[in-house]
């Protein structure tokens, strides 16, 4: 009995470390989401000096990272990446991505009432530099003008198709109570799981749209306001994106980086008795672009005709002058005889635009040499980025498909509702794409569908289409805002679909809209590879158009040459050596391609590569070059 009693336990203990180490090796196993953080400065790199100052220290931050086990998972990072590798953050149970992420600090660490436009160009051209290496972006910056790099960032990284995330604390993050560390765990994980191609603020929970805030605290954790527009996400116990209000570009084009800024620019705030001769001056050359706050709902006052001609001049020698609100919430309009005027004087309207997004909108907008000062001025009043609400912001009413099934269903709340909009939708989306219905798939956008929602396997839409092989569907979703980013669970994008499909056409369209190869190198190497030992030309000219390299080696360091070689694959041999594959790269025993079709007596490869016949050696090098014409 006792036995009997002892092996029970011995088996549930069993089966509790079985299943712990089940959970371990799938935690383990997450696939990783690669993360560039780029530390600018702020008081959340910030340490104490002898004094118990404040300073940012040249080098210490990601020295400090590593000795904080909530921050660098020691065992995994320096068993995959060695002791000075990238840092990677301990799973976590919730999120389907672990955390990998490499730490670019700026040499010139600044307190942010440093910055000027130069540092916002520089963070926008190293974003550009390594666009294609990370799946997000997250930038440590002071939070006295964050929103202001925040803002202008969204505007030069034009076509984004990846999260960049700009955070910061008001406490540093290595002091005992810090809002730091929260803030920077939180971003590092939203940037890694998360399509949400913005740039962003994220502070204290909140997850919102970067040229829609504004710092409205200068001691609470909760430091920015999002006045005008709700969160694009909250991370409390679970993080909850509400997809409908994501902005996605949806022009067919790749992500590039604007780097020209105009500093011609000036913020006037409007106060009572201000005098003609201030609102002159200030609207002198070289200025080319004021935002004005005026009063209220855009009021100016009316028995001010001075200031009202002095605008009138402005604008008449070509200065783009906007008006937004002194309010802290809310638009302006032309509903008041006050507000007419300065419609009438040529003044543009910037409807619920913070100051920090107008102002840098303007410093944008105006150094766009392809654009007139009309196209300028309507640029100004178009939604470019979700920066301002013109119109009508989409209601509740526009969900009635799922309304109607949720009133069936007897839901009511809007929790459930959206739920219940993120199982049908994707479900709804795949027929449309499969039945090649463009009429309903726009149908289903105007219900409240996200284009960019994936399924369970988080497949979304643009996969199946690219599986699919419909080119029209594919540039219809593509114009809707789908995003070439998304990995699903087996880690494809739509890309690596339409490479398995062959879909050439559609390969040439994802790379305009910005798609590009991912992941490990050898392992395309291998891919095609394999594509090469089956003689399948057709596939490496998909991953050729997809922008591989075709003499990717793989891990014995032979190139889809050797294969096609060795298996005597005259077609892919010859496709090979016209799209410039190396037939002088030799294998990890020193050979070359055409060594191996000699070792095998593949003929006809023997002959399309005598010309390459080359020794090598064990280590590599070259013995000698033998050369037949
Ligand atoms: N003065 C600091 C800065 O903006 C404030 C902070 O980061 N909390 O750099």
């Amino acid at each position: 009995m006792e036995a009997e009693h002892v092996r029970n336990i011995n088996n549930s203990v069993n089966m509790e470390s079985a299943k712990r180490s089940q959970l371990t090796t799938s935690l383990t196993n997450k696939p990783e989401g690669h993360v560039l953080v780029l530390y600018t400065g702020g008081t959340i790199g910030m340490m104490r000096n002898e004094q118990g100052v404040l300073v940012p220290i040249a080098n210490a931050f990601v020295k400090n990272l590593r000795k904080y086990p909530q921050l660098y998972d020691r065992e995994y990072a320096e068993k995959k990446f060695g002791a000075m590798g990238p840092l990677v953050l301990p799973v976590t149970a919730t999120d389907n991505r672990r955390v990998v992420y490499n730490v670019l600090e700026y040499s010139n660490l600044c307190d942010s009432s440093n910055m000027t436009m130069d540092e916002w160009i520089r963070i926008a051209n190293d974003i550009k530099e390594s666009y294609e290496h990370f799946d997000g972006f997250v930038i440590l910056h002071g939070t006295d003008t964050l929103s202001y790099t925040a803002s202008a960032l969204s505007f030069m990284l034009e076509s984004l198709g990846k999260i960049v995330i700009v955070t910061g604390s008001q406490m540093p993050i290595f002091d005992t109570r810090s809002d730091g560390l929260d803030n920077f765990l939180a971003s590092l994980v939203i940037a890694a799981n998360y399509n949400i191609p913005e740039v962003c603020v994220f502070f204290n929970t909140n997850l919102l749209r970067g040229n829609r805030t504004t710092k409205a605290s200068a001691s609470s954790f909760e430091a920015f306001h999002s006045p005008n527009f709700p969160s694009l996400a909250t991370a409390n116990i679970k993080i909850e994106v509400d997809y409908r209000s994501i902005f996605r570009s949806c022009a067919l084009e790749k992500f590039y980086v604007h780097a020209w800024l105009n500093q011609n620019v000036g913020l006037l705030r409007l106060f009572p008795s201000i005098t003609t001769n201030l609102v002159k001056v200030f609207l002198q050359p070289p200025i080319e672009g004021v935002v004005l706050q005026t009063y209220g709902s855009g009021n100016v006052p009316t028995n001010r005709d001075d200031i009202i001609e002095e605008l009138r001049a402005a604008t008449k020698r070509g200065v783009i002058i906007v008006n937004i609100t002194q309010c802290a919430t809310g638009c302006v309009s032309d509903t008041y005889e006050a507000g007419k005027l300065l419609k009438e004087s040529g003044v543009i309207s910037g409807f619920d635009m913070t100051p920090e997004a107008a102002l840098t909108k303007l410093a944008y907008v105006l150094s766009k040499r392809e654009w007139d000062t009309e196209t300028k001025r309507q640029m100004m009043e178009t939604n470019l980025r979700g920066e301002l609400t013109a119109g009508r912001p989409p209601t509740m009413q526009d969900w009635d498909l799922v309304e109607a099934v949720a009133r069936s269903l007897r839901l009511s709340s809007a929790a459930e509702l959206q739920e219940l909009g993120s199982i049908l939708f994707p479900a709804m989306l795949n027929v449309a794409v499969i039945r090649r219905d463009i009429v309903k798939l726009e149908s289903l956008k105007g219900y409240g569908a996200d284009i960019s929602q994936a399924n369970a396997d988080g497949r979304t839409a643009l996969h199946i289409a690219c599986c699919e092989g419909d080119i029209k569907v594919v540039r219809r979703l593509l114009k809707m805002g789908a995003n070439v980013h998304i990995k699903d669970r087996f880690n494809r994008t739509p890309l690596t679909d339409a490479i398995e499909y062959d879909r050439h056409e559609i390969i040439k369209v994802m790379l305009q809209c910005g798609a590009h190869l991912h992941g490990n190198a050898l392992l395309i190497g291998e891919r095609m590879c394999a594509a090469a030992t089956a003689g399948n030309t057709k596939r490496l000219q998909s991953f050729l158009l997809a922008g591989a390299d075709l003499s990717q080696k793989d891990v014995s360091e032979r190139t889809p040459l050797h294969f096609a070689a060795l298996h005597n694959r005259t077609e892919a041999i010859e496709f090979l050596l016209d799209h410039a594959a190396d037939p002088n790269c030799v294998d990890m025993l020193g050979q070359t391609a055409a060594e191996l079709a000699e070792a095998v007596q593949a003929t006809d490869a023997m002959r399309l590569l005598g010309s390459f016949r080359q020794k090598g050696t064990v280590n590599g090098e070259v013995a000698h070059v033998d050369a037949k014409s």
